[in-house]
């Protein structure tokens, strides 16, 4: 049926998630991954790893002519960071309003960054910000071989199927 198709096509969207160091350092790890857990999304790859400049470099090539870029790449390296991959129906729209404003001090309580933090430079955690974005970001930081397709024994408590 066309219907179900259309809705099943948008549940396979994906994105990247991560605790940056200071989210790690905080024990913040469980709460994310508990937010994404009981809202309804799957897990479908993570690890903890310290991140290279090289992939940090690669990550935010937009930003590099910031002035906060380097200050942001030594943030990034500090410690480790766990990436994960989440999926679901609206999963990138919905991991930024979770997640909630770059800038912490705006950032409304509810969110994470409302929640546990209090400024723009030490933000706790990372989202994609477009569907694009989040296939680029996914294929920096995980190998094909690493992402699990899995089905979720209750699809039907999430989604019409
Ligand atoms: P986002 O993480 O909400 O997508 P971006 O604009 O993509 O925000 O910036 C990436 C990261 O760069 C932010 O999460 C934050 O860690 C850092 N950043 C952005 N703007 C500033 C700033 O003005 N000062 C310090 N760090 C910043
Ligand atoms: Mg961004």
């Amino acid at each position: 049926c066309a219907f179900y198709s259309s809705v099943l096509s948008g549940v396979q969207e994906r994105t990247l998630v991560a605790l940056k160091p200071d989210g790690v350092q905080r024990r913040l790890v469980g709460d994310v991954i508990k937010r994404f857990e009981q809202r309804g999304f799957k897990l479908v790859g993570m690890k903890l790893l310290q991140a290279s400049e090289v992939i940090l470099a690669e990550h935010y090539h937009d930003l590099r002519r910031k002035p906060f870029y380097s200050s942001l790449i030594r943030y990034m390296a500090s410690g480790p960071v766990v990436v994960m991959v989440w999926e679901g129906h609206n999963v990138v729209r919905s991991s930024r309003l979770m997640v909630g404003d770059t800038d912490s001090a705006q950032a409304k309580p509810g969110t994470v960054r409302g929640d546990f933090s209090v400024h723009i430079s030490r933000n706790v955690i990372h989202a994609s910000d477009s569907v694009e974005v989040a296939e680029r970001e996914i294929g920096l930081w995980f190998h094909v071989s690493e992402l699990v397709s899995w089905d979720n024994a209750d699809q039907s408590n999430l989604y019409q199927v």
